[in-house]
């Protein structure tokens, strides 16, 4: 096997499209998620991204995770952002020396020769190892894959139920919206409101030039971003003190499916699966407990700062459990309407799941995560479709997600109603996971 592939410029067919868009974005040791707006490694990208990479490059795809775990703190957290050395301070904000992760995050073990920030993403690791072993399993073994990344699979999962556990009911809280993936998501608003921005002219935003404003978060946010990340790490990037702390059902049901995912790497290694599948079950019947809202027909987030308050806003976050094949079977059934219902309205008014609900004050079609669709969240709700075996509506977001891809020129979001291109194109994520769903 080779690093190199060349996806030939004649084949004018979406796929070819998407391997293409992956071939631009590819450094050499891992892949960025847009050459303008984000020119760094990003964990839960790159696990999207390797999904996808497995189809036209298995060797890829190992080494996008390789790079992003060779990077992992000595605490076993994964960081959210892996810095390229040669992209110069100003291409993105909040850059090295904001976050200082050598000196700042020496206490709790970050790495020495490669810089990063100190906060995490959601862990889709596992299961994106485990997928991209599968794609080869026999270069798989011979590089010895599985062997190398299986230790610091688990030291992460450690890390995150041992020291994000922030409820002390068992499941793992975000410390900043960055963090579970969803920047600017209606249901961070009440929780960020009682933080103290940082004032405006105290750092400088780079997203904005490249994105639209109207598109993109806004200044308000933004300060409110820099000062949790700021006492974050002005602690040593301990956990715990801070004063975001939210439980939050995607990033959750994530860790169960790894936990899954890990479960068959132990036992393709030779060793047992057995603990780690109780502990998935555990994870799932903590999930439903603190976050299922029957009412609602979905979950919901807890506001650990506001004494584990629930917080009233439907994100497609609250869909995504879906994905757990052992989920009681009448909540993946209200899970599939609430979708269909007017909130989300799949099938009906949208082709691909929005990330916001429709009938909220705070929706807007056009702002990031406030009510776009994006591309990585309906690939997981439509694995959970398929899961459940609601097939015809996995097959029709399948090819949503297939064709909207390719004529939004891969873009980042789109608009929920209209298929839009929104954001910045050439977004890895939404070429590999059309790569992905076209196999
Ligand atoms: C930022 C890279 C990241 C994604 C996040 C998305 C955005 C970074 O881009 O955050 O600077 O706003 O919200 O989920 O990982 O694609």
């Amino acid at each position: 096997a080779d690093l190199a592939y060349d996806p030939p410029l004649s084949d004018t067919s979406p796929q070819a499209g998407a391997a293409r868009v992956l071939a631009a974005n590819w450094t050499g040791t891992s892949t960025v998620p847009s050459r303008s707006l984000y020119p760094h490694q990003w964990s839960w990208d790159s696990a999207f991204i390797a999904i996808g990479l497995r189809h036209v490059s298995p060797l890829r795809a190992q080494t996008e995770l390789e790079t992003l775990l060779a990077a992992q703190w000595g605490d076993g957290r994964v960081p959210h952002i892996v810095f390229n050395p040669s992209v110069p301070l100003d291409a993105y904000f909040p850059s090295p020396d904001f976050w200082r992760s050598a000196t700042a995050g020496r206490a709790a073990g970050a790495p020495r020769t490669v810089q990063t920030s100190g906060i995490v993403q959601p862990p889709v690791h596992a299961l994106a190892a485990w997928l991209v072993h599968g794609a080869d399993p026999g270069l798989s073994r011979e590089r010895g894959f599985l062997a190398r990344v299986y230790p610091r699979l688990a030291a992460w999962h450690r890390y995150l139920l041992h020291r994000r556990d922030l409820g002390g009911g068992g499941l793992v809280s975000v410390v900043h919206p960055w963090e579970q993936g969803m920047d600017n998501s209606p249901c961070w608003d009440a929780p960020l409101a009682r933080i103290t921005p940082a004032p405006a002219r105290s750092f400088r935003r780079a997203d904005l030039d490249h994105g639209a404003p109207e598109d993109r978060p806004t200044d308000l946010d933004y300060g409110r971003y820099v000062r949790l990340a700021a006492d974050y790490r002005d602690a040593g990037y301990a956990d715990g003190g801070g004063q975001f702390a939210v439980e939050d059902p995607a990033f959750n049901a994530l860790l169960i499916a790894s936990e899954h995912a890990l479960a068959r790497i132990a036992e393709e290694l030779g060793a047992a699966g057995t603990a780690r599948r109780a502990r998935a079950e555990r994870l799932t019947g903590a999930l439903v407990e603190r976050l299922w809202e029957p009412a609602a027909g979905q979950f919901l987030c807890r506001d650990l700062r506001a004494g584990g308050a629930t917080v009233r806003e439907r994100g497609v976050t609250g869909l995504i459990p879906l994905l757990l094949p052992d989920l009681p079977r009448d909540i993946a059934a209200a899970l599939v309407r609430t979708l269909r219902g007017p909130h989300f309205s799949l099938g009906d008014r949208t082709r691909l799941v929005p990330s916001h609900d429709l009938l909220a004050e705070t929706f807007d079609p056009h702002r990031y995560w406030r009510g776009p669709a994006w591309f990585n969240t309906s690939w997981l709700v439509e694995r959970g479709l398929r899961t459940h075996g609601e097939t015809d509506q996995a097959d029709a977001l399948r090819a949503a997600v297939v064709e909207l891809a390719g004529a939004t020129g891969f873009a980042e979001y789109a608009d929920p109603f209209t298929g839009e291109a929104c954001g910045a194109t050439g977004f890895s994520w939404t070429a590999a996971l059309a790569l992905d769903l076209h196999q």
